[in-house]
């Protein structure tokens, strides 16, 4: 089993100055940065990332908003990292998020919900070899 996920920051939180508190508290969480990057998506590869919500209602929503703005990307490496750090974000929608979570703390609604985690391990090496190269991993 792997110990590592894969995050964004997405366009929101970007916009509304929260990346330094967001990765303030993934870094208190007790994940390490394996790979980090502030980039932009196309429509195109927000698409590509997002595939398996091809058919899903609010597709066209969600890869217009992802690539409307810069992210942060990052590969992320603790015990249990997928299963603690979607713990950690919360609930997609914000309403539902636990207190403390970071969703809960930053997020702006279901759609526009302030970072990505990973799944499953299979999903946060394709995310993460999405955006890194293997020589970019440490
Ligand atoms: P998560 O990001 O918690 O894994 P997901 O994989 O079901 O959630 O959906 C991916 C993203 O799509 C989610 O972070 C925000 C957007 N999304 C999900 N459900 C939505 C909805 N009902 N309306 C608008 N956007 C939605
Ligand atoms: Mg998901």
């Amino acid at each position: 089993m792997s110990n590592r996920t894969f995050t964004m920051i997405k366009p929101d939180a970007m916009r509304n100055g929260h990346a330094g508190a967001i990765l303030d508290q993934i870094i208190k969480a007790g994940f390490r940065v394996v790979a980090l990057k502030q980039t932009k998506l196309s429509l195109d590869r927000a698409g590509e990332f997002y595939a398996v919500h091809k058919e899903r209602p609010f597709y066209g929503e969600l890869t217009e908003f992802m690539s409307s703005g810069v992210i942060i990307a990052a590969i992320l490496e603790k015990d249990n990292a997928v299963a603690d750090f979607r713990k950690l974000i919360g609930a997609t929608n914000p309403a539902q998020a636990e207190e403390g979570t970071i969703r809960k703390n930053f997020a702006t609604s279901v759609g526009e919900n302030a970072v990505h985690g990973s799944d499953s391990d299979e999903n946060a090496k394709i995310e993460g070899d999405f955006f890194f190269s293997g020589l970019e991993q440490f």
